[in-house]
């Protein structure tokens, strides 16, 4: 673990092992960094772009595929302008069309007169990335309406690696495979039965730094596709096969909303005009990355091969508008006391900016409170709480107090923190605020308060 002055992550972690309850699981580095990223971006892109179809049924003709000005360093700016960490392109969606030149397949870009059937769809996608400093992800459909093999369990699950395989090892380091768990039967009509622990076994062997998600242990569909997690959002889940970070039967499995920036997952003509608003967006960030998730936000490239005008348009007022809600935290610098400290945890780490220290009460005690004396009297309306989900996750119960002249006023309460809560308060303006932590599963460690104002 990375290296940290008094309130060590390393030193708490021994510290609590002595003399708290047994600790939790916790995330590995991959899933700490992929957390924190906070924002990965979804590409969905292949034959429905070029049919008007949000699900193709395999029949496609591949010569119907055809951007015109396709352009993989629009997309990857266009997320790192965003504040996107991540971005996973659709490389076969479940009417079997590859993006890539797979070997195992004629339905793929390869038949297409896109670049004369030379080009590589997860090629310029993945120079696009490394290019603009983003991680490059991976979605591959197991369902797949075109295979003749589907359906036929083994030798498509034989398909499916051999697909994988050539995904993992012709592009360079994979940030994440997305698994979807979309299954229907095969021309055969038998159901396929996936061999999911064989897929594990190649991401792996190919790509070990890459995170599993949805159908896989390492990322958990948050379950819905609204971009919305729960108020209570455990990163501890009961242990899935596969899972690295497995302690008792407990394991470290943490949500990822996934939600298009349109009505449907892929560029529709008719839905220039369906972006979702500002007000829509933003909401989605509340609850999702301020609900200890990772927000997974689709952008579709249209026929052009490029991100359409409304869409960019968007994305650069919502980055806009949270830049300046987030720009200045109201409780940086102040003072802190505390009902009691761990040692070599000061109070005043949750104010203190840095992203590896934290305040945790004294040995064996689960609950306690810290006061903020602010630099300056601050009017503000979001509330920022969060662990240092380094060392697990585990506070069940807090409430958030103004104060306000004669006592202490209530401003927002609820249950789990985790990476990042944000709370959304009516505004107040106070030179104090307290925070309680009052039921956690085992000592609590707070890595941060943060007090913003939202931006109009
Ligand atoms: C779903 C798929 O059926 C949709 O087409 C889309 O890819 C979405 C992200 O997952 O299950």
């Amino acid at each position: 673990m990375i290296g940290l002055g008094v309130a060590s992550v390393a030193g708490a972690a021994a510290a609590a092992r002595s003399e708290d309850a047994p600790p939790g699981p916790r995330p590995t580095r991959e899933q700490l960094a992929w957390q924190e990223g906070e924002l990965t971006m979804f590409c969905h892109f292949g034959m429905n772009t070029f049919t008007d179809r949000e699900w193709g049924d395999g029949a496609e003709d591949p010569r119907q595929f055809l951007p015109d000005r396709l352009d993989a360093h629009q997309w990857a700016e266009t997320a790192r302008e965003g504040g996107f960490k991540v971005l996973i392109v659709t490389a076969k969606h479940h009417d079997g069309f590859c993006l890539w030149p797979s070997k195992h397949t004629d339905h793929s870009v390869r038949s297409s007169p896109w670049r004369d059937g030379k080009g590589d769809v997860v090629r310029e996608v993945a120079d696009a990335c490394r290019a603009a400093g983003i991680q490059l992800g991976i979605y591959l459909s197991p369902w797949d309406r075109h295979e003749r093999t589907y359906g036929d369990s083994p030798a498509y699950n034989a398909y499916f690696r051999a697909q994988l395989d050539e995904l993992l090892t012709q592009y360079g380091p994979v940030g994440e495979v997305w698994f979807d768990g979309a299954c229907g039967e095969g021309p055969n009509g038998k159901r396929q039965e996936y061999d999911w622990p064989s897929f594990y076994e190649v991401v792996r062997r190919r790509q070990p730094k890459a995170l599993i998600a949805i159908c896989g242990p390492d990322v958990r569909w948050v379950g819905n596709e609204d971009g919305f997690a729960r108020e209570t959002e455990w990163s501890v889940q009961p242990a899935v096969a596969g899972s690295r970070s497995v302690v008792g039967d407990q394991c470290w499995y943490p949500a990822e909303c996934d939600v298009s920036i349109r009505p449907g997952w892929f560029w529709h003509a008719a839905e220039d005009a369906k972006v979702k608003t500002l007000d829509h967006l933003t909401d989605i960030y509340y609850r999702s990355v301020g609900r200890n998730s990772v927000l997974l936000l689709n952008v579709p490239p249209n026929r052009h091969g490029v991100f359409a005008d409304p869409d960019v348009a968007r994305l650069r007022e919502w980055r806009r508008r949270l830049d300046r809600t987030f720009a200045t935290d109201f409780a940086r610098g102040a003072r802190v006391a505390a009902s009691s400290a761990a040692s070599g945890c000061r109070p005043s780490a949750v104010t203190d900016g840095r992203p590896r220290t934290y305040w945790a009460p004294a040995e064996g005690q689960r609950a306690g409170w810290l006061e903020l004396t602010l630099r300056a009297p601050a009017t503000f309306d979001v509330v920022m709480l969060q662990e240092q989900i380094a060392l697990g996750q585990y506070i069940e119960e807090y409430a958030v107090e103004a104060w306000d002249g004669a006592g202490w006023r209530p401003m927002s309460r609820g249950t789990t923190i985790g990476h990042k809560k944000l709370d959304r308060v009516e505004p107040v303006t106070t030179p104090r605020v307290r925070v309680t932590i009052a039921k956690s599963r085992a000592r609590p460690h707070l890595r941060a308060v943060g007090l913003f104002k939202a931006a109009p």
